[in-house]
């Protein structure tokens, strides 16, 4: 008999999905995924071990040249239907993404939105997936290219975006005529689970799709196994900067350029003739939302030494009067850490903070618990995974604080005198994912957008809020350069292939037959 109040009834178990069905053993251990903000056991993962995820491979590679060969356009129906299946799922999905990581439901339901964007814009890319004609140099002779699908797409996501984030690799590479092998982060099995039966349920064949909970260094033995094996063709990566470079080693290896979404230090600039609330507000979202675990959080507020005090007064305000708690609240900006470990992290990252900085936006830091409280929080303090929101002012430069992704509620404030200054503040760590300005002068905006270092850049909004058909990815450490969503990620699931067809009757020789005018 458990103690009162504890519940003796086990977690459900989930195991990975290969070939078709669900394995029941855990090779791999087991691992009980918990919802941060009641402490309750969600699910648990019955994780594989590094053949189970070769073995995954090598059942994708089997089964990936039929879904090859099925024509674009219906493979593009059968995404639309992914989109529709997860349409009518929205809400309970949505519930779910809140209860295994603690997303606030507002959020967790854009997130959700997010996937039916991704099969909306990839339905109809299904009937594009052009190649081109090209006009030969020689008489007589065409030139086409064409897409052609890599083969099997091993992708392994992180667990603050569950179903967004792996809809972006999963979505474009299935659509592209590929097999894919998804490890979602172990930590989310039963979001997974949910997942991949949506996209069964839409009729995928068996083996096209395997979901393989694995924690990471198994996932990194079982890759470099089917890496070497020839089973993976194309490696799609959201992490961390120290992971994906690991990553990135090991494909080089094997002459492979992976898809590699990583950290940031996002930098958000305000300008003298800023509308100071609207900064205010894009600070907010983008710092605190999501208790700061997007890799498109605020790191940094790089303000104009004019406005500096006014403006860190009413983020301060704004920040004390944010409500903080359960994360099924409609009102709340954000709820508890992912997880444990989430958590120990971010408080690891409070020993940055110098004698030099000043606190604002709280009464605490660290952990909210009834012995360090904080006012209108909403949520059990005691069971959930809740962390104080802190800003930290007098940030220079060179402070590690403006140089390290800390991954949770906690946002720095640097004034800048010339806008050299805020260049270099905005882009001296290294990363390079998003950037924002605000401005109510074109001319900062144009030349905010020429020299910072950062994939993607917003005039007037915050940091965090991609759009499923724009390019994602950034520079530095914050990838390879890769660019996801949109058209453009394309390129990552295809290669291109040209053909030359010549009907001339003798051999032309290129650079040789050239009639030259
Ligand atoms: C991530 O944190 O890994 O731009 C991706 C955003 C999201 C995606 C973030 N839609 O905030």
């Amino acid at each position: 008999m458990g103690t009162p109040g504890t519940s003796t009834r086990r977690p459900r178990e989930i195991g990975s999905f290969i070939g078709g069905t669900w394995r029941d053993d855990a090779p791999g251990g087991r691992l009980t995924s918990v919802d941060p903000a009641r402490g309750e056991p969600v699910a648990e993962a019955l994780l594989a071990d590094a053949g189970l995820f070769a073995e995954a491979c090598r059942t994708a590679q089997a089964a990936q040249r039929a879904w090859a060969a099925v024509p674009a356009p219906v493979r593009g129906r059968m995404i639309e239907q992914i989109g529709r299946l997860v349409e009518a799922n929205k809400e309970a999905l949505a519930a779910l993404v809140t209860r295994e990581i603690g997303k606030p439901v507002t959020e967790s339901r854009g997130e959700v939105q997010e996937v039916i964007d991704t099969c909306a814009f990839f339905a109809g890319e299904g009937r594009r997936l052009y190649g081109q004609t090209v006009p030969s140099e020689m008489p007589d002779k065409q030139l086409f290219t064409f897409r052609v699908p890599v083969g099997v797409a091993a992708i392994v996501t992180a667990g603050n975006f569950p179903v967004a984030v792996p809809s972006w690799y999963l979505v474009p590479a299935l659509l592209c005529g590929n097999a894919v092998v998804w490890k979602p982060a172990e930590y989310t099995p039963a979001i997974a689970e949910a997942f991949t039966e949506l996209f069964v349920h839409a009729g995928l064949p068996a083996g096209v799709l395997g979901t393989v909970l694995a924690d990471g260094p198994t996932a990194f033995d079982g890759l470099s196994t089917a890496l070497a094996a020839g089973l993976v063709d194309k490696i799609g990566f959201t992490g961390s900067s120290a992971v994906g470079m690991r990553i990135g080693e090991l494909a080089g290896r094997h002459l492979q350029s992976p898809c590699l979404e990583l950290g940031g230090k996002n930098p958000l600039v305000v300008m003298p003739d800023a509308d100071l609330d609207l900064a205010v507000e894009g600070a907010l979202f983008s710092g605190f939302g999501t208790a700061g675990q997007r890799c498109t959080s605020l790191g940094t507020v790089i303000v104009d030494a004019s406005v500096h005090d006014e403006f860190l007064r009413r983020f301060d305000t704004a920040v004390r009067s944010a409500v903080i708690g359960d994360p099924t609240r409609e009102d709340v900006l954000y709820g508890p850490m992912i997880s444990q470990r989430f958590l120990a992290s971010f408080e690891k990252h409070l020993g940055l903070i110098g004698p030099h900085h000043v606190l604002h936006g709280s009464t605490g830091t660290g952990r909210i618990t009834a012995a360090n409280p904080r006012r209108g929080f909403a949520g059990d303090a005691e069971a959930g995974l809740y962390a104080h929101p802190t800003i930290v002012s007098g940030v220079r430069g060179d402070d590690e604080i403006a140089r390290t992704e800390t991954f949770g509620p906690i946002v720095g404030v640097a004034a800048f005198e010339t806008f050299d200054e805020a260049i270099a503040l905005a882009n001296d760590h290294g990363y390079g994912l998003s950037a924002a300005i605000y401005t109510e002068t074109p001319a900062h905006a144009f030349r905010f957008r020429e020299r910072v270092s950062a994939g993607m850049v917003s005039v007037n909004n915050s940091t965090s809020g991609a759009e499923a058909h724009l390019p994602f990815g950034g520079n530095g450490r914050s990838g390879n350069g890769s660019r996801q969503s949109g058209i453009w990620v394309l390129d990552q699931f295809t290669r291109w292939q040209s053909m030359n067809w010549d009907y001339a009757g003798r051999l032309q020789k290129a650079q040789t037959d050239t009639a030259v005018l």
